[in-house]
């Protein structure tokens, strides 16, 4: 495919309830979204998920705004690709800058995709039918439990808590125990960094499936002692930008399983061997998410759909965040689930 056009979108919301963590309180959200056309006016999307400040990883909107339109686009422009893989190497100059490449690369995947009429799904190797959808909590432990039972009430079945030093163990443990259907997990966005090993044992007997990013990106050490002093796996997010990344975690038995991103990855093709490499370990992997779009969590589910991705990921519905999303028809979860599009390509049209 000759890859004829590329135009870029900004899209800007506010969230129907503001999204509280350690690092931010995130009230409204603006990411870009891309469509890539090919001769034939057939289009791919892609979604950049960067935030408008640098507070969860370097970039931001305006930046990869920048980086996309002056950088990358100019590599891509014109060029005859036979695989969508080959934008990943086109991309190989620039430096870091993974949530501009991931966007414009979604972007030409889908329109591989949809060049052979399958969906996105289907072309990655994905299976067909359901995701299992995940849910976050995040804010202030008064509203908590309202909030959990809120969730389970829209029938998810896993939810992951933020958490930090100054989350109520005790209160949570009964959250937990109180709740045996659920599955629920646990990020830390790295607020334990610096803080003495127990305040984090304290969460080991929580019942938490899994701990994410108690320490910072670079604290292999520091996650290498706490897996080896708790019975809860070990999730890393912040850390993993790349096959490297990954690569680094087991070596230094940093961790069990990685939350896959493909903004924080670069793009469909890293994520790809990514998802090879933890296979071939026979570790555990989960598709995070970004407080993101339609067309963002049509790539997720993609993702999610290979059989190789066992846990459930941060899978909400288009409602959660949004009071219209902007793909057609809106994503939605039916009984703790969503179904997967049988339409070419992502498999929903955008209304941007
Ligand atoms: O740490 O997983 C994270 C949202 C934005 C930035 C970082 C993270 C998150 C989430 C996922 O927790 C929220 C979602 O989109 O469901
Ligand atoms: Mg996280």
């Amino acid at each position: 495919a000759v890859i004829a056009g590329i135009e870029f979108h900004k899209v800007k919301q506010p969230l129907k309830q503001p999204f509280i963590t350690v690092l931010q309180k995130v009230e409204q959200r603006e990411v870009t979204v891309v469509i890539v056309r090919d001769l034939e006016g057939r289009e791919g999307y892609g979604e950049c998920v960067a935030f408008d400040t640098p507070w969860y990883t370097e970039e931001t909107v305006t930046g990869s705004r920048f980086v996309m339109e002056q950088v990358l686009a100019p590599l891509l422009i014109d060029e005859q690709l036979e695989h969508p893989a080959e934008a990943a190497r086109l991309f190989s100059t620039v430096k870091g800058n993974h949530m501009a490449k991931a966007a414009i690369e979604m972007a030409v995947w889908d329109l591989f995709a949809k060049r052979q009429g399958v969906p996105l799904y289907e072309f990655v190797g994905g299976i067909s039918g359901s995701i299992p959808a995940g849910v976050v909590v995040a804010g202030k432990s008064d509203d908590l439990s309202e909030n959990v039972s809120v969730a389970i009430g829209s029938g998810y079945r896993r939810i992951k808590l933020k958490i930090s030093p100054d989350s109520d163990a005790a209160l949570l443990k009964k959250l937990v125990t109180s709740n045996p259907e659920i599955s629920f997990y646990a990020d830390a966005n790295g607020s334990f960094s610096g803080r003495a090993l127990k305040e984090l044992l304290a969460f080991d007997q929580v019942g938490f499936a899994l701990i994410e990013q108690p320490y910072g990106e670079q604290q292999w050490d520091a996650h290498r002692i706490a897996r080896s002093n708790m019975a809860t796996p070990i999730c890393l997010d912040e850390s993993i930008h790349s096959l490297e990344d990954v690569k680094r975690m087991v070596k230094k038995q940093a961790g069990d399983i990685i939350v896959l991103k493909m903004g924080r990855l670069g793009g469909w093709t890293e994520t790809l061997k990514v998802v090879d490499f933890c296979k071939n370990k026979q570790m555990e992997m989960w598709v995070g998410g970004m407080i993101e779009f339609g067309v963002s969590k049509a790539h997720n589910l993609a993702l999610a759909s290979l059989p190789e991705v066992k846990l459930t990921g941060d899978f909400s519905d288009s409602n959660h965040f949004w009071r219209t999303d902007i793909v057609s028809p809106e994503i939605r979860v039916e009984n703790g689930e969503i179904k997967l599009s049988a339409s070419p390509g992502i498999g929903y049209e955008l209304k941007v």
